[in-house]
């Protein structure tokens, strides 16, 4: 009888690591890689990290300036992405966009559930930073403001939501934020905030509905993400980035997969009275 359940434990444990093959990284940048030089700006032409296949995962494609590969601080490795406000607030902001891809040399759009990553450290916490996640048509579908008078972090949706806890200028924090599979307008997505470590949670989970929905029943699903500096804020301020990443989650889908396999190895020994003579 061994000879025969041998083959059904191990059909049980292929599906099982098929399940957790299951989740895919789009976007996955430390900025420490040979695709950037120190204290260089990110759309210099000659050392830009932007273009295809010049990233491990993801596409930067970089419309402002001042955004730059600092050794200023890091999180991991010698170097974050860095966003400054420009002197003159009036004539120019940084903003950097992150295209999800999965070779990193073609930008790819996803129905699948995502969970989004990285750290951020502002020199002044009191200036808002924005956080997006846009569908291909442009929609803003998850919108997270850093920083700001309140200095802690809101998921905009129909209104603000703020968490309890409170930021402080040059510390590194970890947001987490999960939007859900095949994307509608009436879908939801929350965030949470943590430590350095990414381990310990700051404040409550938050959720809410998509800040700018796409409605024309068109299926574009998640795209790109970005972060802005805008004028307005205090004009000699930065902000960093670290360790972003973009993976889908699997959802659903490991619980339908350890059902359907169990249920296999269940009619399986069923069918051959294995269960009946185990007892
Ligand atoms: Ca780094």
């Amino acid at each position: 009888m061994k000879s025969k359940l041998l083959p059904l434990l191990l059909l049980s444990a292929s599906l099982s690591l098929a399940t957790a093959k299951a989740q895919t990284v789009l976007f996955n940048e430390n900025f420490d890689g040979n695709t950037y030089r120190d204290n260089t700006l990110l759309n210099d032409d000659t050392y830009s990290a932007v273009g295809a296949g010049k990233l491990e995962h993801g596409l930067w494609d970089v419309r402002y300036l001042n955004v730059s590969a600092s050794t200023d601080r890091a999180l991991s490795g010698t170097r974050s992405m860095k966003l400054d406000l420009p002197a003159d607030a009036s004539k120019d902001y940084a903003q950097v966009l992150g295209y999800f891809g999965i070779d990193g040399s073609e930008a790819v759009p996803t129905q699948e559930a995502i969970k989004v990553r990285f750290a951020f450290n502002l020199t002044n916490v009191n200036t808002t930073v924005e956080f997006y996640i846009r569908d291909r048509a442009g929609n803003n579908v998850g919108l997270v403001a850093i920083g700001g008078s309140q200095a802690n972090v809101r998921l905009r949706s129909d209104g603000y939501s703020s968490t309890t806890g409170n930021l402080n200028s040059n510390e590194w924090y970890t947001l987490e934020i999960s939007l859900p599979s095949n994307p509608q307008s009436s879908s939801e997505y929350s965030l949470s905030l943590f430590d350095a470590t990414g381990q310990n949670q700051i404040g409550s989970v938050l959720s809410g509905g998509f800040y700018a929905p796409n409605t024309s029943g068109v299926d574009t699903g998640y795209f790109y993400m970005g972060v802005a500096f805008f004028p307005g804020d205090d004009a000699s301020s930065s902000v960093y980035f670290d360790d972003m990443s973009v993976v889908t989650i699997p959802e659903g889908k490991t619980a339908l997969n350890l059902a359907f396999g169990g249920a296999v190895c269940f009619a399986l020994l069923r069918g051959k009275g294995l269960l009946q003579r185990a007892k």
